[in-house]
C-alpha cells in the first residue's frame, strides 16, 4: 500500500511513551510499537486461556461455554486453576490487553501531533470493564463478585445482580446510563443520517457541504449544533454512557445493599408532604 505524502513526514521514530525505540517501527500499515506488543501477548494469551477453559469444561457448544471467577470462599486471594484462577489469569490478560490498546492508541495520536480524544474515549468502556471485575469485586472483598465470561452466563450473572437488588430500573445512575445510551444513538443516527445525505445526493446533484448541514436543521428545528459540536457531543454522550455505567454497578453493593426502589423514599420524606 503505497504512502501517503502526509505518512511519510510522521512515519518518524521517537515520541513514545515507553521503551525509547523498542518496536517503533512499522508492520505494513500497522504501528507495532511496545504496546503493541504487549497487547498481542495478553490478547493471545487470554484468548488461549480461554480455550483451554472450555477444553476442560463440560461442553464446546459456544452459547453454554463459561470460564467462572472463583468462589466467594478464596475472597481476594488467588484460587487454584480449575476453581476460578483461570477466570483471574483472564482477567489480567484482557485488562493488559484494553490498557496496553488504550496506550497504544496515545503513543500513535502523540507521533501524529493529536488530542488524546480516543485513548480518552475508549478508556472510559474499559474504566466500565475494570469497575465490573476488578473495583467492584475488591470493594465487595472477593473475585467471585466478577461477572463470568460465557454468553449465557454473563447473562445470567447480570439478571441474578440486578435481582439482588429487586428492581435495577429503579439504580438512578442506571437511569442516567440508559438515557446516555438511548441518546447517543439517536445523536449519531441524526448525525449518521445527515452526512449520507449530503455525501451522498441523488445523481446529478453536487456534493453538499457542512453549509447545507447547517442550514436543514436550522431549517428543521431552529439550531445546528455545528460540524465540530456534533462530535463534542458524541464523544461527551459516548463517555458518559460508559461511565454512569460503571457508577451504577460499583454503588450496588459497596454503597448501596438494599433494594433500589426504597433508595426513592428519599422523595417520600421531603417535609414539603407535611407529616
Ligand atoms: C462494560 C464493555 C467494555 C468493553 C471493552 C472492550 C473486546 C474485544 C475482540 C471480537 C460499558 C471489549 C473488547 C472484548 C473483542 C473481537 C475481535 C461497556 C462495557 C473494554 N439495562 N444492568 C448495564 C440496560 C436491566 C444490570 C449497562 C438497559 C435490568 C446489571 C447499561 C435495560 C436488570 C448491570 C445497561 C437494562 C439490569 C447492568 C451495560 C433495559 C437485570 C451491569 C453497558 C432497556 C434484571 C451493567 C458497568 C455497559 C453495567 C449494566 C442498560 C435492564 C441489571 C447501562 C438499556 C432491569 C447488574 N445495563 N439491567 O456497561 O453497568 O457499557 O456495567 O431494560 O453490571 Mg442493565
Amino acid at each position: 500500500m503505497a504512502l501517503m505524502s502526509f505518512e511519510r513526514k510522521y512515519r518518524v521514530r521517537g515520541g513514545t511513551l515507553i521503551g525509547g525505540d523498542l518496536f517503533d517501527f512499522w508492520f505494513g500499515p500497522f504501528y507495532v510499537g511496545f504496546f503493541g506488543v504487549t497487547t498481542i501477548f495478553f490478547a493471545v494469551l487470554g484468548t488461549l486461556l480461554l480455550v483451554w477453559g472450555a477444553a476442560i469444561g463440560p461442553t464446546w457448544n459456544l452459547w453454554q461455554i463459561n470460564v467462572a471467577p472463583p468462589d466467594l470462599k478464596y475472597g481476594l486471594g488467588l484460587a487454584p486453576l480449575r476453581e476460578g484462577g483461570l477466570w483471574q489469569i483472564v482477567t489480567f490478560c484482557a485488562t493488559g490487553a484494553f490498557g496496553s490498546w488504550v496506550l497504544r492508541q496515545a503513543e500513535i495520536a502523540r507521533k501524529l501531533g493529536m488530542g488524546l480524544h480516543v485513548s480518552w474515549a475508549f478508556g472510559a468502556a474499559v474504566a466500565a470493564y475494570v469497575t465490573l471485575v476488578i473495583i467492584r469485586p475488591v470493594l465487595l472483598g472477593a473475585w467471585g463478585h466478577g461477572f463470568p465470561y460465557g454468553i449465557f452466563s454473563h447473562l445470567d450473572w447480570v439478571s441474578n445482580v440486578g435481582y439482588q437488588y429487586l428492581h435495577f430500573h429503579y439504580n438512578p445512575a442506571h437511569m442516567i446510563a440508559i438515557t446516555f445510551f438511548f441518546t447517543n444513538c439517536l445523536a449519531l443516527a441524526m448525525h449518521g443520517s445527515l452526512i449520507l445525505s449530503v455525501t451522498n445526493p441523488k445523481q446529478g446533484e453536487p456534493v453538499k457541504t457542512s453549509e447545507h448541514e447547517n442550514v436543514f436543521f436550522r431549517d428543521l428545528v431552529g439550531y445546528s449544533i455545528g460540524a465540530l459540536g456534533i462530535h463534542r457531543l458524541g464523544t461527551f454522550l459516548a463517555m458518559s454512557a460508559g461511565l454512569w455505567s460503571a457508577i451504577c454497578i460499583v454503588i450496588s453493593g459497596p454503597f448501596w445493599s438494599k433494594p433500589w426502589p426504597e433508595w426513592w423514599n428519599w422523595w417520600l420524606n421531603l417535609p414539603i408532604w407535611g407529616k
